[in-house]
């Protein structure tokens, strides 16, 4: 029987995890992972920045905050053609999921009625969609979810005690309210956080601590290494220890048993050995494609030798039907 999902982790079993010798560490979330995943599959999901720049929010690492001189060129939220003929290029070159992100801090309705054009549009293409467009009331959620939207990506991004240091223009709390609101929508939640912003590791586990005692496990948790922006005021900030990363994928994955667990932004400045190693650990999905939103990703052909040199294969595309078919069967809290 598969290990079954918990929502009572304490912070102190989240820290004799990663106090953990590396290859015991890497053993137990190897062998959680082939419970519930083929080992050789990694799901590739594609990013377009759909609304750039300009945003209100203070969020310290982030390159959008028009506050910041990033040297960043805004743009307008993108016609229904151009994010047509974008999400037709990553669909050719093998991606499954197409995710669209906008630099809001909440949408407008009028906005939501333009992005449920998009949803629209990239599903006629066979693709899964996401969208991250920031917070949301029930209604949005809801008619997103009519759309045909399958994933909302809503980051914690950090732990609770030290959210206060790198934003300061919402609360976790508006956090928490959105990721409700996304679930009740019947939304697939993808959220996560960023390593390497100056957090301690008790910090580091008090972020995969809330994430897996959410009422629900995310379906897709981003693991994001900090991507340093000049004129951002995490620019600068002292490197995360990459073993220490790996130890994050790794309890990632022992905590969330049956989400997928994404090796997210900070990959462009990855060796192939520390990817590896983060793969080993238990991380299932990337993000496929030269750009992030704004920052720079591997291109397509440096990820597919990669796949190759490390015998890894793209996951197929998941049928709607299946995918709740295995959130029951998987999850406790669902199935209760
Ligand atoms: N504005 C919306 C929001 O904040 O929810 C959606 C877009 S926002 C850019 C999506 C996520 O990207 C953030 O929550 C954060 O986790 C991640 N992100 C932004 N800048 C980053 C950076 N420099 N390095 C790593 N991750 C970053
Ligand atoms: C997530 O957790 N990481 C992605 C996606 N969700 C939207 C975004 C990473 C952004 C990195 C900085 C940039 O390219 O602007
Ligand atoms: Fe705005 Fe999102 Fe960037 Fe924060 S992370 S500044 S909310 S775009």
């Amino acid at each position: 029987m598969a290990t079954p999902l918990r929502h009572d982790w304490t912070r102190a079993e989240v820290l004799a995890l990663f106090d953990l010798p590396l290859p015991e560490l890497i053993f137990r979330a190897q062998s959680v992972h082939r419970e519930r995943f083929d080992p050789a599959e990694v799901q590739v999901s594609t990013l377009l920045s759909i609304k750039t720049g300009g945003c209100p929010e203070d969020c310290a690492y982030c390159p959008q905050a028009a506050r910041y001189d990033t040297g960043l060129k805004p743009h307008k939220l993108l016609s229904v053609e151009e994010v047509t003929a974008r999400a037709a290029a990553a669909k050719a070159a093998g991606a499954t999921r197409f995710c669209m992100g906008a630099a809001w801090r909440a949408p407008k309705d009028r906005d939501i009625d333009k992005v449920v054009e998009l949803v629209r549009a990239v599903r006629a293409l066979g693709l899964e969609t996401c969208a991250t467009l920031g917070m949301l009331t029930p209604e949005q959620a809801l008619r997103l979810k009519e759309a045909g939207l399958a994933y909302y990506n809503h980051n914690l991004d950090t732990a609770p005690e030290y959210y206060g240091e790198i934003i300061h223009t919402r609360e976790y709390e508006d956090r928490l309210r959105t990721l409700e609101h996304v679930r009740a929508a019947g939304l697939k939640t993808c959220c996560g956080g960023i390593v390497g912003m100056g957090e301690s590791r008790e910090q580091r586990a008090g972020l995969l601590q809330t994430l897996a005692n959410l009422p629900e496990h995310p379906q897709s948790v981003p693991i994001n290494r900090l991507v340093q922006v000049p004129g951002t005021p995490l620019h600068g900030t002292a490197e995360l220890d990459p073993i220490e990363f790996v130890r994050t994928i790794a309890v990632a994955r022992i905590l969330m048993p049956a989400s997928m667990v994404r090796l997210s932004a900070g990959r462009a400045s990855m060796s192939d050995e520390l990817q590896a190693l983060c793969f080993a650990a238990g991380a299932n999905s990337i993000f496929y494609g030269e750009k992030l939103l704004t920052t720079g990703n591997p291109d397509t052909e440096k990820d597919l030798a990669l796949f190759a040199r490390l015998g890894l294969r793209p996951m197929p595309q998941v049928e709607e039907e299946q995918v709740v078919h295995a959130r029951i069967t998987t999850d406790d809290s669902v199935a209760a």
